[in-house]
């Protein structure tokens, strides 16, 4: 009997510590945020969040203190390879007397744009925008000469060493065209092929943009 009452004193002991334990630190902690509560600014937890007993009106209730997160610091301008501006075709590049600078070398050809701003864009692809007369320069520093050809679209120019030569042309029709080298020109002369691309303005943007400087 003694033994039966020690275990139940002992349970109902456990039971209120535990809930002394699980009370929050206010005893006037309502279940949730917008409870009531009984003491201004008393604080307290409800499950995980951090109350505030606010005055609203005439009420007392609790108010989360979860403060709103900081802004997010930006992280420092990476400065990114800067967009070609919509009028980089029309008004930029156009005042430029080399839009595009074709470079044929022993064995290869490259092809470098020069921006509005004077900075340039590097390209293993000719893009050429369509419908527009597009100013070429054609270099040729090697000591050989080199056939600068397109036959899908009917050009053909020759790069002589040490002279760079000057032509407008217009490409009428979007398309891919395959370019190559018609001269002989040393042993790595079946390698200089390219590929020129005719595009709408706005892909010849995009082509610039993801070109490297
Ligand atoms: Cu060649």
């Amino acid at each position: 009997m003694l033994n039966s009452m020690k275990r139940t004193a002992l349970a109902l002991l456990s039971f209120l510590l535990l809930i002394c334990l699980s009370a929050p630190s206010d005893a006037f902690a309502a279940n949730s945020v917008g409870g009531a509560c009984k003491k201004a600014h008393a604080v307290s937890k409800i499950g995980t969040v951090q109350v505030v007993c606010t005055k609203v009106g005439k009420k007392l209730i609790w108010k989360s203190a979860t403060r709103a997160p900081a802004a997010q610091q930006s992280s420092p301008a990476l400065s990114p390879t800067p967009t070609p501006s919509p009028t980089a075709i029309a008004a930029g590049v156009a005042k430029n007397s080399d839009q595009v600078r074709v470079d044929a070398s022993s064995w290869s050809f490259s092809f470098v744009y020069t921006l509005d701003d004077k900075s340039t864009r590097k390209s293993s692809t000719l893009f050429i925008p369509q419908g527009k007369v597009f100013h070429f320069s054609l270099a040729n520093s090697a000591d050989t000469s080199h056939g600068f050809w397109i036959p899908g679209l009917s050009l053909n120019k020759e790069a002589v060493p040490g002279e760079t030569s000057r032509f407008d042309f217009t490409a009428e029709k979007v398309g891919t065209y395959p370019g190559l080298c018609n001269i002989v020109c040393g042993r790595g002369h079946s390698g200089m092929t390219f590929t020129a691309q005719v595009v709408s303005d706005a892909d010849f943007l995009k082509a610039l943009a993801s070109m490297s400087s």
